[in-house]
């Protein structure tokens, strides 16, 4: 009797298992990424000619995942023309061969075919990529106590506590997914540094996670303080002319190297917001670097020096780091490369270039991306950024840049990113990074089976409102936050919601909307014309010429360079202040058009992504209309202009808004009661 109650019972349990396990084999996996899930099931036969730990992972991930029916080899050969890490694909028959100088090529190349694959592309002529930079790097701004600053997506992937001992699986899957879109550098800890990842303690930890990246090609960088000499081995200064500070940097370094020998080297935010660095010590941001250059000098590592500056004495917050960092060129050593922001303030919905780009002929440069959403929504909205890279690439040729770094997005939640469609960003990023020539239309469609419809069979035109979805999202984030150039309406210190009547006591005027909006009886804009704080002559010609005037500047610029009047007739015939109306009117609807192809989708999404992603637009759909309501209703009070007719009239009064208060790290939405009671 015991004993059939027993068959009986594990009978049930098998069933119930298998269940369980057929569902959450159906099931929405956000932590899988855009990536194949491993199975046995396609037995193609691949040969490796190659030896090493990169190469090994790209055969496996093949004979995991590649459901071609011939043979793949794997070959490492001599060719000049593939760089490091380029791949050439050739195709003969049912057969396959890639090669690559290196095994990280050839893992670069086992990818490039999962792609096809997921795209349900043939593989049918000759392939060859080469990357456009050769250095490739995300930046987290991770905290080692697990915080992130500007992280939307749960705490640090890097359980400092844990480590070395303990190793979280995810370290591997993070590599992977890094190396699936090309990304070679890794930048682990916050730009605000703290001294002690450079310790003894937190090498050992480093060393873990080096020797987990570095057969996906990926090496381990650090943010360093630049005062670390005094804080960790109390040296009386950190003077980069001093012979007792570089000593304390060689020997840092020698440290360093003896456990990860191929660490890429340091990340430096100096003088900046508050952090130390060599104008401290009457020293200039070249002599700093150089003096840290040096101690990395011998083991090949580099140093990424930040040239996000600005005092709060200068008029114009845009001019400042071109300012500082141009009479600099040609005074870096050639391992240094300074890293500039891709705009001139700080990451807006929409900057022009940052003027430094090209400025300095003599000196390596590269470019900063934001991808994690600081100023578009946080994890709340859906803005895809790869129209925003683009759009920088089109102004900043990237043959002049050295390197490319991404701020990330990634954190531990179990989709990585917050919002399962930001992990679209992560993807963009890296693949801009190997190829700055892709099209943002060209990214979203690679993305999207992968990423988003997984095995469903999608009709032509639902696919077509969701890439259109995706491809209008920034956009729509620009128009309902701040159109036609104006910039950082933010709330004070969290950036998330409107607030351009913001003005604490005693906050510094440059963190401050007004600073930036200027809004006033006459007219609305920052003038950085020759008119004004004449920011423009650091801008290159043609745009020199084409933003000094407002009858030439493009509007989606205007109000960046200009201080117009609230009726100055745009290129439209409409009065400014109707236009700025509209564009706040167009980017509500366009949230509520994204909503709708969301819907129509439905049947075609697994039902954990629909309803997260769902939700999240609700919200995005209710931030929209505070922003509009908020900037309009303070802008409408300053102007006295009416709204024109067809702007839909606001649900908030500005008193309600103004109430609002979202503290430093509460993001709900503050309109969703508000919204909810009126309509
Ligand atoms: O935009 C500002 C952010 C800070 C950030 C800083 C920087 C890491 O608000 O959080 O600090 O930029 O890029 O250094």
């Amino acid at each position: 009797m015991v004993q059939a109650m027993n068959k009986y019972i594990s009978t049930f349990i098998t069933i119930v298992a298998g269940m369980l396990f057929s569902m959450s084999a159906m099931a929405y996996d956000g932590a899988r990424l855009w990536l194949p899930a491993a199975s046995d099931a396609n037995g193609a036969t691949v040969k490796l000619e190659a030896k090493g730990a990169a190469a090994a992972i790209a055969a496996q991930e093949l004979r995991d995942s590649w459901s071609g029916n011939g043979t793949v080899v794997l070959r490492v050969k001599r060719d000049k023309a593939l760089g490091e890490d380029g791949y050439r694909i050739i195709p003969s028959g049912d057969n396959l061969t890639v090669t690559a100088n290196s095994g990280t090529g050839l893992l670069y190349g086992a990818y490039h075919l999962l792609r096809m694959q997921s795209m349900g592309k043939p593989v049918d002529s000759v392939i060859t990529e080469v990357p456009a930079f050769d250095l490739r790097v995300l930046n987290h701004w991770d905290n080692l106590d697990g915080t992130i600053e500007r992280g939307y997506a749960g705490k640090s992937l890097w359980k400092w506590e844990e480590l070395p001992g303990k190793v979280s699986p995810r370290y591997k899957e993070y590599a992977r997914a890094n190396a699936s879109v090309g990304i070679n550098g890794v930048v682990l800890n916050n730009v605000n540094a703290s001294s002690r990842i450079l310790s003894r303690e937190y090498i050992e930890k480093v060393r873990v996670l080096a020797d987990i990246f570095r057969p996906y090609g990926i090496k381990v960088y650090l943010s360093a303080n630049f005062a670390a000499p005094m804080q960790l081995d109390s040296l009386p200064t950190a003077d980069p002319l001093d012979k007792d500070v570089a000593k304390w940097w060689k020997k840092k370094c020698d440290e360093i190297y003896a456990a990860i020998p191929d660490f890429g080297g340091f990340l430096v935010k100096a003088n900046s917001e508050g952090q130390p660095g060599p104008c401290d010590f009457g020293r200039t941001h070249a002599e700093g670097a150089n003096m840290m250059a040096r101690a990395l000098r011998p083991h090949g590592g580099k140093v990424m020096w930040r040239a996000f500056v600005y005092s709060p004495v200068d008029a114009d917050r845009a001019k400042q780091a071109y300012m500082e960092f141009q009479p600099l060129d040609g005074k870096f050593d050639d391992n240094v490369i300074v890293q500039i922001k891709n705009g001139p303030v700080d990451f807006q919905p929409r900057e022009p270039f940052s003027p430094l780009f090209g400025a300095m002929p003599s000196t390596p440069q590269m470019a900063e991306l934001q991808v994690t959403q600081e100023y578009l929504g946080h994890a709340n909205h859906v803005a895809f950024l790869a129209p925003m890279w683009e759009e920088f690439f089109g102004w900043v040729k990237p043959e002049s840049l050295k390197a490319i770094a991404g701020v990330a997005n990634i954190g531990d939640d179990e989709n990585w990113t917050g919002h399962p469609l930001a992990q679209a960003n992560w993807y963009a990023f890296g693949r801009l990074a190997w190829n700055p020539a892709l099209t943002s239309g060209e990214i979203v469609r690679e993305w999207l089976p992968a990423g988003v419809y997984g095995s469903h069979d999608v009709p032509a035109d639902i696919k077509s409102g969701i890439e259109d979805m995706m491809l209008m999202s920034r956009e729509a984030v620009v128009d309902y936050m701040m159109p036609l150039g104006l910039h950082h309406l933010f709330a004070f210190g969290h950036h998330y919601g409107p607030e351009p009547w913001c003005n604490p006591e005693g906050a510094r005027p440059d963190w401050l909307p007004s600073y930036y909006h200027r809004a006033d009886s006459a007219g609305i804009g920052f003038d950085r014309s020759p008119s004004g704080s004449n920011a423009i002559a650091q801008y290159p010609e043609p745009y020199r010429s084409l933003y000094a005037s407002s009858s030439t500047c493009p509007d989606n610029l205007l109000l960046w360079f200009h201080h117009l009047p609230w009726d100055y007739k745009m290129k439209s015939g409409a009065t400014l202040w109707d236009e700025l109306c509209r564009h706040y009117e167009r980017g509500c609807v366009a949230v509520s058009d994204m909503q709708k192809s969301w819907m129509k989708a439905k049947p075609y999404i697994a039902p954990e992504l629909y309803r997260d992603v769902e939700e999240r637009l609700a919200t995005q759909a209710r931030d929209a209309i505070w922003w509009k309501d908020g900037c309009l209703l303070y802008f409408g009070e300053i102007s006295g202009m009416p709204l024109p007719d067809d702007v839909t009239a606001p649900v908030h009064t500005l008193e309600q808004l103004r109430a609002v208060d979202l503290g430093i790290s509460n993001y709900e939405s503050p309109s969703t009661s508000l919204l909810n009671s009126k309509r």
